[in-house]
C-alpha cells in the first residue's frame, strides 16, 4: 500500500512548505537589507542633509526586480493550479457515495456503477455524546478513492473530511463534489464546517476506513455474520 496517509492531504502539505520557503526567502533577502539601510542612510546633521539630487536608476538592478518576481509568480500559480485540479478531478477508478446534510446529521448512499444505492448509513444526532454506533459509522476502503456527491435537505452545510484536509459545501437544490483517498485504516472525524444551526457542533460523524476486502464484505451485509461464523469455527476447534 501506498506510505501516504492521505490525499489531498498530501498535497496540500506540500504546497505549504512549497510557499513557506519561497515566502521566508524572499522576507529575509528583503528584511535584512532593508534594516541595514535604514541605519546606514538614517538622518545625520551636516551629512548630506537635502539628500542625492539628480541620482539616476540602475537598469539591471530594475529588470532584475522585474523579472525574478515574475518568474516566482507565475511558478507559483501553475503549481499552485496543478495542486488544485488534482483536487478537483477525482480519479477515474473512484468509489461513488452519495451525502446529503440535514439537520443535523448526515445521510451516506452507498452506489452501484449503474448510480443505484446499495447500502445507506445514516447519522442520528445527539447532543450528549460524542460516542458513535457502529451502524452509523460511514465506511470506506483503504487505498482506494472516494468520490462524494453532496447535496443538503435544508440549509448550507459542508462535509470536512478531517484526516484527508478536504471540505465542499453541501447545498440544497445543488450537487457539490469532493473526493478523498485514506491509505490507513483506523478511524476518523468527518464535520460539519459551515455554522447551520443550534446543533452544528455536534453534526459529525465517524469514518470508518477498512481494508478493502472488509470493506466488500461490509457492503454485502455480511461483516458481522463472517466473524460469527469464523469465531464459531476456531471455537469448534478447541473442542
Ligand atoms: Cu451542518
Amino acid at each position: 500500500m501506498d506510505q501516504v496517509f492521505a490525499y489531498p492531504a498530501k498535497w496540500w502539505n506540500e504546497a505549504v512548505v512549497v510557499w513557506l520557503v519561497v515566502a521566508v526567502v524572499i522576507y529575509i533577502i528583503t528584511a535584512i537589507p532593508g534594516l541595514y539601510f535604514i541605519f546606514k542612510y538614517r538622518f545625520q546633521k551636516g551629512v548630506r542633509e537635502l539628500g542625492d539630487q539628480e541620482k539616476h536608476g540602475h537598469w539591471g538592478l530594475e529588470a532584475l526586480w522585474t523579472i525574478v518576481p515574475t518568474i516566482i509568480v507565475l511558478v507559483l500559480a501553475t503549481y499552485s493550479f496543478a495542486v488544485f485540479q488534482k483536487q478537483r478531478t477525482a480519479p477515474p477508478d473512484s468509489m461513488v457515495m452519495k451525502v446529503t446534510g440535514f439537520m443535523w446529521g448526515w445521510q451516506v448512499e452507498y452506489l452501484d456503477k449503474d448510480g443505484n444505492t446499495i447500502k445507506t448509513v445514516v447519522t442520528a444526532y445527539n447532543p450528549e455524546s460524542y460516542e458513535v454506533p457502529e451502524e452509523q459509522k460511514i465506511v470506506v476502503p483503504a487505498g482506494k478513492p472516494v468520490k462524494v456527491l453532496l447535496t443538503s435537505l435544508d440549509v448550507v452545510h459542508a462535509f470536512y473530511v478531517m484526516p484527508a484536509k478536504i471540505v465542499e459545501d453541501a447545498v440544497p437544490g445543488r450537487i457539490t463534489y469532493l473526493w478523498f483517498q485514506i491509505n490507513k485504516p483506523g478511524e476518523y472525524w468527518v464535520f460539519c464546517r459551515e455554522f447551520c444551526g443550534t446543533g452544528h457542533s455536534h453534526m459529525f460523524a465517524k469514518l470508518k476506513v477498512v481494508p478493502p476486502e472488509q470493506f466488500a464484505l461490509w457492503l454485502k451485509g455480511m461483516d458481522g455474520k463472517i466473524a460469527e461464523k469464523t469465531s464459531s469455527i476456531e471455537g469448534g476447534k478447541d473442542l
